[in-house]
């Protein structure tokens, strides 16, 4: 049987997973990983037994208490959570070099060059899941495609614990597709879906018997582009490993479009920072800036800089970011902001020392941001991205 080759794994509670990991009284519990549901804050995410009763990730802790009084409340500890990251990164690239990590618990890899060592994809999903269960003792689910929608798409079929195959064929593709909600097509929000059902949209398959130039007065041209070539499953986005892209990102999707500058401004802020805190942790600093936005309609920008000096300072990247943003004249809300750097170099920047005043040197300044941002960064890595905001920039 011939198989796909791009592989997508995503770990399933993977929060909660750890939790029970660590501590086998919880099994079988409806365990919440995230505030207390005494105070503000929401749920990272729930066991299996929680999400019966309707507890889901981002969800304020008190509603999750109020559907779930049973429910046994623990704080995140990202720390371990990144170690045994770690550890599952470590199986992958046993079995593969081209990896691409997309958060802390899910990946793609592109298997083509790993045939002949382990036969197909699905013999090579099935080893990450033996050794994932074996070594760590935690379940993952995959999906086995020809793409990377595909895949991850099937990842999440037959979670938890599950494999998932598509098939290879175009009609078969279309077929396995068919059935399934239009919300399964990546890209595809609340705000689409609830346009293209005002249309008698509902299935993937719908969209297939449509035409382009039906698609386009629903939802406009980009949108309609793309969700017409997913439906019939075609993607030819490559698998980038981080080694190859030498670029870091991280973008946020907003749950309604937003039209807020300000609001814009911050969030691009936590992603820059998100991204500065990855270049730090990886050595790493960087020579070019680019931010990305996407509208409404899906059409989508992205506009870079060159910096000055190689960098891997937050003050540096938040004001070539900020930089860019204000540069752009913004027509229409906004449904996805995000930031990365590329042109990578190992090791933070060091330049000589021409300057006698220390006020008056630049370089001093950056050692000072340095110091700083790794204050932060450790701060954060304790107690969560959200433990410490910076006052205003600049
Ligand atoms: P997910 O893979 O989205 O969720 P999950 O692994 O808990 O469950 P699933 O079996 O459905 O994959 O996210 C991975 C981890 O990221 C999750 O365990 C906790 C964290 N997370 C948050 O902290 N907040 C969020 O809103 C989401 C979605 C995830
Ligand atoms: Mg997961």
């Amino acid at each position: 049987m011939n198989y796909g080759t791009i592989l997508h794994f995503d770990m399933d509670a993977f929060f909660a997973s750890i939790e029970v990991l660590d501590n086998p009284s919880l099994k079988g519990k409806p365990v919440i990983v995230g505030s207390p549901p005494d105070q503000r804050g929401v749920v990272s995410t729930a066991s299996y037994e929680a999400r019966k009763f309707g507890v889901r990730s981002a969800m304020p802790s008190r509603t999750a208490f109020k559907l779930c009084p049973q429910g046994i409340f623990v704080p995140v500890r990202m720390e371990r959570y990144g170690e045994i990251s770690d550890q599952v990164l470590a199986i992958v690239e046993s079995l593969t070099p081209v990896i691409e990590q997309v958060s802390v618990d899910e990946a793609f890899l592109d298997v083509s060059g790993a045939l002949r060592r382990w036969g197909d994809g699905v013999a090579i999903a099935k080893e990450l899941k033996r050794r994932v269960s074996k070594e760590i003792g935690l379940t993952v689910s995959v999906g086995v495609a020809p793409n990377k929608f595909l895949a991850k798409l099937a990842s999440d079929l037959q979670k938890p614990d599950g494999l998932t195959v598509v098939p290879v064929e175009p009609d078969a593709i279309a077929k396995f597709l068919a059935p399934l909600p239009i919300s399964r097509i990546w890209g595809v929000g609340k705000v689409s879906a609830a346009q293209l059902e005002k249309f008698g949209i509902q299935t993937i398959g719908d969209v297939q018997r449509k035409r382009l130039t039906d698609l386009e007065p629903i939802v406009g041209r980009a949108m309609a582009e793309h969700i017409h070539a997913l439906a019939l499953g075609q993607d030819d986005r490559p698998v980038v490993t981080d080694y190859e892209a030498k670029s870091i990102s991280s973008e946020h999707t907003f749950l309604e479009d937003c039209e807020d500058l300000l609001a814009i401004r911050q969030v691009l802020i936590e992603n820059v920072e998100h991204v500065g805190m990855r270049l730090r942790k990886g050595g790493l600093s960087c020579r070019v800036a680019h931010i990305k936005y996407r509208y409404d309609t899906f059409q989508t920008f992205t506009r870079q800089r060159a910096l000055k000096v190689a960098t891997s300072s937050d003050r540096d990247l938040v004001d070539s970011a900020l930089a860019l943003l204000d540069a752009q004249k913004l027509e229409r809300p906004i449904r996805l902001v995000g930031f990365g750097v590329s042109d990578l170099s190992e090791g933070p920047a060091k330049e000589p020392d021409p300057f006698l005043f220390e006020e008056l040197n630049p370089h001093k300044r950056r050692e000072k941001d340095q110091r700083l941002d790794s204050a932060v960064d450790s701060i954060r890595e304790k107690f969560g991205t959200g433990a410490v905001k910076r006052g205003k920039w600049k």
